[in-house]
C-alpha cells in the first residue's frame, strides 16, 4: 500500500485546497493530511487565519478524501511522521517547489500544480471587504 501524506493550514477551505487533496490522494493508496495547529501558523508568520485548527480539521475530514488527519505541532514533524507512519511520498502545492527537497533523503517528494486564481488570502479578504 503506498502511502501519501501532505500538510497545510486549509482555512476556509476552496478548490484549490480540494484540487489538491485529490491530486494527492491519486498518487498513493492512502492519504495522511497534516493540519497545522493555530500556534505553529502563528510562528510561522500566518497571523491571519479565520478558522481555528477543530473546524479546519473538520472541513478537512468533510471532503471525504483524507484517510487519516493528524495536527502538525512543530518544525521538525514532517521527518517524525514520515518515519512513524512509513510514508512513501510527501506532497505539496508548487508554490512550495524546492522547499522541502531535503524530505528526499527520507521519501519521494512531489510537488503538485497549484490551482491558479483562489486563495485563502483572496477569501479573507472577501470577508473583510463585506
Ligand atoms: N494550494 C493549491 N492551490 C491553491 C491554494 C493552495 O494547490 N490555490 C495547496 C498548497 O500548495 C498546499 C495546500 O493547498 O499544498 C494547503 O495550502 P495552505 O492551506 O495555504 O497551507 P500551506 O501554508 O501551504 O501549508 O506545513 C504546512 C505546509 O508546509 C504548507
Amino acid at each position: 500500500m503506498k502511502k501519501v501524506i501532505t500538510y497545510g493550514t486549509y482555512d476556509l477551505l476552496h478548490q484549490g485546497h480540494i484540487n489538491l487533496l485529490k491530486r494527492a490522494k491519486s498518487l498513493g493508496d492512502y492519504l495522511i493530511v497534516g493540519v497545522t495547529n493555530d500556534n505553529f501558523d502563528r510562528e510561522r508568520g500566518k497571523l491571519n487565519v479565520k478558522s481555528n485548527v477543530l473546524e479546519r480539521v473538520e472541513a478537512v475530514r468533510k471532503t471525504g478524501l483524507a484517510d487519516k488527519i493528524i495536527i502538525e505541532d512543530y518544525v521538525g514533524q514532517k521527518i517524525d511522521d514520515i518515519q512513524k507512519y512509513n510514508v512513501d511520498i510527501f506532497t505539496v502545492g508548487s508554490d512550495w517547489k524546492g522547499h522541502f527537497d531535503y524530505l528526499k533523503e527520507f521519501c519521494d517528494v512531489v510537488y503538485l500544480p497549484r490551482t491558479e486564481g483562489i486563495s485563502s488570502t483572496m477569501l479573507r479578504k472577501e470577508q473583510e471587504d463585506n
